[in-house]
């Protein structure tokens, strides 16, 4: 309810007030006006403290109760009432669900730390105080710690099937078809080397070696059910209700659930979280859909993919082909440009000789143009036609399997956003979210691979949303904190990062204010077993300006991942070079060679190695 009157400059300290309420009190429990005697007027028009109390409601997808009191006959008496019981003899006075929430100020306040929303929220007129759109890392983790602060909350997951027909079970993408299925056949295929690396530390065996597809793949899959029954398991324990259906805003709070029979349920809440994340996106040419299997396809493919082609060269692709080749089958990798844009080059570059080394060919600067099917098969056969980006030339190759990596699409486009008004980046189709992951309509969030610049990784998915709830219904005002967000490319070598690339120090910083420090390095476990010296590399970036602040931390080696983890703790903590320097290495580790890092690159010395 909000007692406001038609024309209210800032500065009124008139005697009347007006007033309003929620949606809520208009359907159910209409606010009983303080004096009793109050009633409804129509929303101000002119410009003033009072308009931009109603402008926010209005946003919020609140209606309120407003009460004019300039245009009520006892409107100085209303405003005389309103002071005694409230101790404000401004207007706007507004109260919501009964509570008094203050004057134009007070509103604004206590919407920007969440109260207001808190405020509306208590109300039994919606089925649900938050619906979660996506079941994945960052929809999972705020449906619990929303739950856990006694929320009634809903899980909304649905997978369409890829153009392949595969599907999964609940948990999104970092369960069924990214991270965990990736990271266990990254782990097959090091073992792979392992396993001629024990012949030089002497394990003998008389077997023939070779990888059983099936085998890993049904393993694989085993384990991922398993996670897909703890994760329902665990919303069932929080009293989450989960509704395998897919989400459609319908209207302002209200969402339509359609399952997989065509069955549309409709749920209402006072809040939504958007965590729809992301699908692989296809070429558009002639026979992609048709022919090709993206990363939603390969996990669980109940065949070996025989001679494959990686089309793209982020580190989706480069994980698929490293651990393809990693299990002796042949795999080419076409590159329209660079690898692993947006990563350090140096690393990148690093990253992709070794595959090079390790049996994986690439074919650069060239897209495909055209796909067709040669045999039909497990694997069968299909004729790939390639254009270099360069000029005119146009080549052909034959595999059983292409593979397409070429990015993904953010799952925001057939789910009614523009029905409520959320905007979503045409281009991207990503959402655009401010620091506390609210999208352009105040009650609707959006976490993870659909919020618009923020780092694509299950732990940043994870911790926005539950930071997310907590900010909704506890006591919290922490933000997730997206800088030095550390990841790793699981390829054949490595590769771990924190902080900037030196591409992107170079232009915040200037060279000039960078000092850089780099060392090849051979790892122990590598010397018996005749591996490649002078691959590994570890380099750091260190801002001069700033103590040598280390603002760039990047390392290529075995279990990268690992190593990276701590120092990132470190750099959270403000790590410096003389901090490096200080910490005495744990011998004979790869993560050790942070702490003697000696020659800058700027001397441009001899950093290969001669021994360990
Ligand atoms: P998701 O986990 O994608 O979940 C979204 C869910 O919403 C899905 O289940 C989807 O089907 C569902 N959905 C979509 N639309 C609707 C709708 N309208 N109604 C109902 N449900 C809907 N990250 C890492 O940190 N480390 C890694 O090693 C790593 N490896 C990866 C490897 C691959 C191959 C891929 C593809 C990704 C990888 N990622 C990795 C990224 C990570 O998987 C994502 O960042 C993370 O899953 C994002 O979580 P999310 O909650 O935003 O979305
Ligand atoms: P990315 O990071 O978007 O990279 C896409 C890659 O595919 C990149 O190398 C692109 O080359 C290449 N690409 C894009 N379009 C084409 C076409 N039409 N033809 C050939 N090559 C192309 O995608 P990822 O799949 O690796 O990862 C996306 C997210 O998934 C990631 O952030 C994680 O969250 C998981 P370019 O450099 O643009 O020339």
């Amino acid at each position: 309810m909000i007692f406001s009157k038609s024309y209210c400059p800032h500065s009124t300290r008139v005697g009347a007030a007006l007033a309003g309420s929620t949606a809520r009190d208009q359907a159910a429990t209409r606010t009983p006006p303080p004096a009793g005697r109050v009633r409804a007027g129509a929303p101000a028009s002119l410009p003033g403290c009072g308009s931009e109390v109603k402008e926010l409601f209005s946003s919020l997808g609140v209606e309120c109760n407003v009460l004019e009191l300039d245009q009520v006959d006892d409107g100085a008496k209303v405003q005389e009432v309103l002071s005694e019981i409230t101790n404000q003899k401004t207007v706007p006075n507004v109260f919501v669900n009964k509570v008094h929430v203050g004057g134009c100020d007070q509103t604004f306040q206590a919407y920007q730390s969440g109260l207001l929303q808190k405020l509306l929220q208590e109300d039994s007129a919606y089925d649900y105080d938050l619906i979660i759109v996506g079941g994945g890392s960052g929809g999972l983790s705020c449906a619990k710690e929303a739950a856990i602060l006694g929320k009634k909350v809903m899980v909304l997951d649905f997978v369409v099937p890829s153009p392949q027909g595969t599907s999964w079970g609940l948990g999104g993408t970092c369960v069924n078809v990214g991270c965990i299925p990736k990271k266990l056949m990254h782990q097959a295929a090091l073992l792979g080397q392992a396993l001629c690396d024990s012949r030089k530390f002497g394990w003998e065996y008389n077997q023939q070696v070779k990888h059983n597809w099936e085998t890993m793949t049904k393993a694989i899959q085993n384990h991922i059910s398993s996670l897909n029954w703890g994760y329902r398991l665990s919303l069932r324990e929080k009293a989450v209700a989960y509704v395998n259906s897919y989400g459609e805003f319908v209207e302002h709070h209200k969402i339509k659930a359609t399952n997989k029979k065509g069955q549309e349920t409709y749920y209402t809440a006072a809040q939504f979280v958007i965590a729809t994340g992301e699908r692989p996106r296809y070429l558009g040419i002639q026979g992609d859909k048709e022919y090709c299997i993206t990363s939603d396809d390969l996990f669980s493919l109940p065949y070996c993919p025989g001679k494959t082609l990686v089309v793209g060269a982020s580190y989706v692709a480069l994980e698929c082909a490293g651990f393809l080749a990693g299990f002796g089958l042949d795999v080419t990798v076409m590159v329209r440009s660079i690898l692993l844009r947006g990563f350090d080059q140096e690393m990148a570059e690093k990253v992709g000789s070794y595959m090079e080394q390790h049996g994986v060919k690439f074919l650069r600067k060239f897209i495909p143009v055209m796909i067709q099917q040669l045999e039909k098969g497990s694997p069968g056969k299909l004729k790939v036609l390639a254009k270099s980006t360069e000029g005119t030339e146009t080549i052909e190759g034959v595999y059983n399997t292409v593979l397409l990596a070429i990015g993904r699409d953010s799952c925001t486009r057939k789910m009614g956003l523009e029905k409520i008004g959320v905007k979503i980046n045409e281009k991207s189709g990503k959402i655009p979210v401010n620091d506390v992951e609210q999208t352009s309509v105040p009650y609707v969030y959006a976490v993870g691979d659909v919020s618009e610049g923020k780092p694509e990784l299950t732990p940043v998915a994870i911790q926005s949303g539950k930071l997310l709830a907590r900010r909704l219904f506890g006591a919290s005002l922490e933000k997730c904190d997206y800088i030095n967000v550390p990841t790793t490319v699981f390829t054949p070598l490595e590769y771990g990062c924190c902080g900037l690339a030196e591409e992107k120090a170079i232009e915040v910083y200037k060279k000039e204010n960078l000092e850089i420090y780099h060392t090849l390095f051979w790892p122990l476990e590598w010397t018996v077993a005749g591996r490649d010296n002078n691959t590994c590399y570890a380099k750091i970036i260190c801002n001069k300006l700033d103590h040598d602040r280390v603002i760039g931390f990047h390392i290529l080696g075995p279990n990268a991942g690992e190593v990276t983890q701590g120092f990132a703790a470190a750099m959270k903590c403000g790590l410096t070079k003389q901090l490096l320097d200080d910490t005495i290495g744990i011998h004979p580790t790869c993560g050790e060679v942070f702490t003697t890092l000696e020659i800058t690159k700027s001397s441009g010395l001899d950093i290969t190695q001669k021994g360990c």
